[in-house]
């Protein structure tokens, strides 16, 4: 099949070819997502987009931890957000939207085989688990709280978290960056609203992975994104009701 779509626009006279938005250089992106303060997945893709420096126009719609919301259907095959859309066509999953991105911007990968590889081993891992985290400390950014010991449940999964931010930072990362891999990637993406649940629920944190910590709360966008999460109205009770049991703000 072609690769160069040939358009003929009304009254323009000659015909003008132009790549398919799989070729262009600046497509057009728009990300539909939920409010900063609560839509952890959504940010992962937001950041991306961020960091990269890519240009995409963002839609906001409200999000409330439902199981289905019909009104999302129009907008993304799975009714959820992040949804990327690409002059219209449709990606979501925040991991699947990742790698649609990184084909055209290899550098959200490392480039290293192995490290690559366990990068993605983790943002998968993240995609698809810590169920029992993310259960019990939503993100809310306009939380900061006094924190309490966490179930087993909950700790074991902290302790994974700790331990393959431990290993990236000790194995993998270069020395040109401080995050997982040295430089920002997609797996820095992924992990971004653990980070921010960490410190909402203050989550004691060794050192390594305590300075990975410090310098995802120190990015640029996740600040961007931390300021804008401070001036929207949405509230949620099943969300914000969660800081008398973690002890009130600290
Ligand atoms: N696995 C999905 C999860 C997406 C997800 O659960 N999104 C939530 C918002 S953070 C949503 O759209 N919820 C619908 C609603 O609450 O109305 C991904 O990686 O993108």
């Amino acid at each position: 099949m072609d690769v160069v779509a040939t358009l003929r626009l009304k009254g323009a006279g000659p015909s003008i070819t132009m790549a398919p938005p799989s070729l262009r250089q600046n497509p057009m992106y728009t990300l539909y997502l939920g409010n900063k303060n609560y839509s952890s997945w959504s940010l992962r893709a937001w950041l991306l987009l961020k960091h990269f420096g890519i240009p995409f126009a963002e839609r906001m719609v409200s999000v409330a931890g439902r199981d289905y919301n019909a009104a999302l259907k129009p907008l993304a095959g799975n009714a959820r957000v992040p949804c990327l859309h690409d002059d219209g066509f449709q990606i979501w999953e925040s991991i699947a939207i990742a790698e649609y991105l990184a084909e055209r911007h290899p550098a959200m990968w490392p480039a290293d085989a192995k490290a690559r590889a366990r990068a993605r081993s983790i943002a998968a891992e993240m995609h698809a688990g810590f169920v029992k985290l993310r259960t019990a400390m939503p993100m809310n950014l306009k939380l900061k709280l006094k924190g309490k010991t966490p179930a087993p449940e909950v700790q074991r999964d902290i302790d994974r978290i700790v331990e393959i931010w431990t290993e990236a930072r000790t194995r993998f990362a270069t020395a040109d960056g401080p995050y997982l891999f040295g430089q920002f990637s997609v797996a820095d993406a992924m992990f971004a609203p653990i980070v921010w649940r960490l410190h909402i629920y203050n989550v004691q944190l060794p050192s390594v992975a305590a300075a990975y910590s410090r310098a995802m709360l120190a990015h640029p966008a996740m600040a961007e994104w931390y300021s804008a999460a401070l001036q929207e109205t949405e509230a949620h009770a099943q969300y914000d009701g969660l800081a008398a049991e973690y002890g009130g703000p600290r």
